[in-house]
């Protein structure tokens, strides 16, 4: 399995995510790893099936984060003057490769379950109604830090483009080949934003020009930037990290 980062050996982040995954398991359900290897027969040992059983536990994991997922809880907001400066960059290369989008170009195209596929040009989407938001971004790499961006409700977007919201997920796809993928309640929350300034600027390239969709209930690598498309579907469309080993869910 690929890794983000280089501060964790693959053992490292098995171990982790053995304890992480088995303390909710044995909260819940009173089990632990120890019982899990005996019911299903497999041998702890052999890194192959230690994948299998931590990815069967990662897709249950998913489960029960959505059932216990509250759409009404709100995640912290902070003042002005809490903002990180400057704010950290990441992504899965260096600032020296930052993707540059033509704005004249730019369309965000749209499918799936969805009632108007037509794509956005970006001057009508800095005319519809914006919001803002001061929040805090974690990084699973072990930093986060406070921003402030503005964009759109999520969940106004998808009402004006007529979207299936009893579908299960909503997809994106990024201009650097990165993609991820969301489940409905939280592309519902009211702190769903697709954001288009970042502390009262037109996002800046690095930070995910023209648009990155800013969730303060999910893991940094969940918000994609420089999204290019969306599709509300029912079949799960995976993500960048996510298709590497990363819990889908990763959220609050
Ligand atoms: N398109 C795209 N979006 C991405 C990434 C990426 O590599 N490409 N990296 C993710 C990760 S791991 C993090 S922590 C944040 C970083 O956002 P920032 O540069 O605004 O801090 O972007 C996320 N979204
Ligand atoms: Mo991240």
């Amino acid at each position: 399995m690929k890794r983000k980062g280089m501060a964790a050996s693959l053992d490292d982040f098995s171990r982790r995510e053995i304890s992480s995954v088995e303390r909710r398991i044995f909260l819940k359900r009173g089990l632990s790893v120890g019982a899990l290897t005996l019911l299903s027969g497999c041998d702890v040992t052999n890194q192959q099936s230690v994948q299998k059983v931590l990815t069967a536990m990662s897709r249950w994991n998913d489960r029960v984060q959505d059932l216990i997922f509250d759409p009404a809880r709100l995640a912290p907001e902070f003042p002005e003057s809490a903002i990180t400066r400057p704010f950290p960059f990441n992504a899965y290369y260096g600032i020296d490769q930052v993707r540059t989008v033509d704005p004249s170009t730019y369309r965000l195209e749209i499918s799936g379950l969805v009632r108007e596929k037509r794509p956005w040009m970006l001057p009508e989407l800095y005319e519809l109604p914006q919001t803002s938001q001061i929040t805090r971004h974690i990084c699973v790499e072990g930093w986060s830090a406070i921003g402030k961006w503005s964009g759109v409700r999520f969940s106004d977007f998808l009402d004006r483009i007529g979207a299936d919201k009893t579908a299960r997920y909503v997809g994106f796809k990024c201009a650097d080949d990165y993609y991820t993928s969301i489940d409905m309640p939280t592309a519902l929350h009211p702190q769903t934003l697709l954001t288009l300034r970042f502390g009262d600027q037109i996002l800046p390239p690095e930070y995910g020009f023209p648009m990155k969709l800013r969730m303060p209930t999910k893991l940094g690598f969940k918000n994609p930037k420089h999204i290019t498309a969306l599709f509300v579907s029912n079949t799960d469309p995976g993500g960048y990290w996510e298709d590497q080993g990363y819990n889908w869910y990763s959220g609050s």
